[in-house]
């Protein structure tokens, strides 16, 4: 059996969290016989609470689990960290804009940026607690030491429910779906792409629609954070937490040939600027990930592209004030 991995999770008390841990505790993740410590992080006023999650987590009895540790001092659960999920952060609430989730949330990422640069090296950073994109950037921006290719933002979320939504029409497995690229912004504007995609074996855009592909699917796609919202009470969890482990699982033990949504840091591909945090086209392989280039990407494509170019580069001028 490998040595066990130390794997941190920010705002482990909260609702994603509380799904996230326990299929990273059960192998889901990290793989079947990869051993994990538990480095779990929040805010004092909620250590207790998560003490509970702590007594849970130690009644499930997961071989895997070689260490459980509980904290609020981000230095500690950063400490020779493998990989770091950012879900600590406050979700959107319905009377809450996207620049109130900024205001609320960047200030977070500055002080966890700097642990990171201090406590970790060689780390797999995955920034899920909204804005993600722009969270991802701040906590990029204050972690020098880090290579900026370690820190991603999850965009896995919604190329899953571009998946799911597929599959449903189809009336097949979501197994059976492949390659949606979702560019952009885990926000409002981005832009499930389904020019590469494929239904059992067949072309999307000759499997379905063209108007329900550029109208309802666009528009489902990116609101259903919203319609879960409206429904739930509560933003979503359980599908944030999945889509987190297969962000996570398949930048650790490889994409192989299939196309993988991530946030990264552009180094200027597809006329992306340079340092934006930005979803693409993925494969990842041995722990690392390449964006896919070269795909030919059509007009009304370039459009959906720059207005999350613009829709990042707005968010990043507002927190200009917190990338040091
Ligand atoms: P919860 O409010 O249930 O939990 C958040 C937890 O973070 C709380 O327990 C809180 O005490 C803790 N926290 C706050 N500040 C912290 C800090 N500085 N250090 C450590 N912990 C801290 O929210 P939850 O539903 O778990 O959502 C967490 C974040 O994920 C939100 O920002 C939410 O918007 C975001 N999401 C991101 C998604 C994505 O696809 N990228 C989708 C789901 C979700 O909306």
């Amino acid at each position: 059996m490998p040595a066990p991995i130390r794997v941190a999770v920010t705002g482990a008390a909260g609702n994603i969290g509380y799904a996230l841990i326990w299929r990273i505790a059960s192998g889901s993740c990290f793989g079947p016989d990869q051993p994990v410590i538990l480095s779990l992080l929040e805010i004092t006023p909620v250590l207790p609470r998560l003490e509970g999650t702590v007594m849970e987590l130690v009644d499930s009895a997961f071989p895997l689990v070689h260490g459980i540790e509980a904290t609020d001092d981000a230095n500690v659960a950063f400490h020779n960290a493998d990989a770091v999920f950012l879900v600590g952060s406050r979700p959107r609430s319905k009377d809450m804009d996207r620049s109130d989730l900024v205001a609320a949330n960047g200030p977070i990422f500055v002080g966890q940026g700097q642990a990171l640069n201090h406590a970790a090296r060689d780390v797999k950073v995955l920034t899920v607690g909204n804005p993600c994109n722009t969270n991802c950037l701040i906590a990029n921006a204050h972690a020098p030491d880090i290579p900026s290719t370690q820190f991603t933002a999850m965009t896995r979320l919604d190329q899953n429910r571009a998946h799911g939504m597929l599959a449903e029409k189809a009336g097949t497995p979501v197994a059976n779906v492949h390659d949606v690229v979702v560019w952009g912004n885990h926000g409002p504007t981005m832009y499930p792409d389904v020019t590469w995609a494929t239904v059992n074996g067949k072309k999307v855009s000759e499997s379905y629609d063209a108007g329900w592909l550029r109208g309802e699917f666009l528009d489902t796609v990116s609101d259903r954070g919203r319609a879960v919202i409206a429904a739930r009470g509560a933003s979503s969890a359980a599908s944030a937490a999945s889509s987190a482990v297969d962000h996570m699982r398949d930048w650790h033990l490889g994409s192989g040939e299939r196309i993988v949504s991530m946030g990264v840091v552009s180094q200027g591909q597809y006329g992306i600027p340079e340092g934006l945090v930005y979803s693409m086209p993925c494969r990842t392989k041995n722990g690392r990930w390449e964006v896919v280039e070269g795909l030919q990407v059509d007009e009304f494509g370039r459009k959906k592209i720059q207005e999350n170019i613009d829709a990042l580069q707005q968010e990043r001028a507002a927190v200009a004030d917190l990338l040091g």
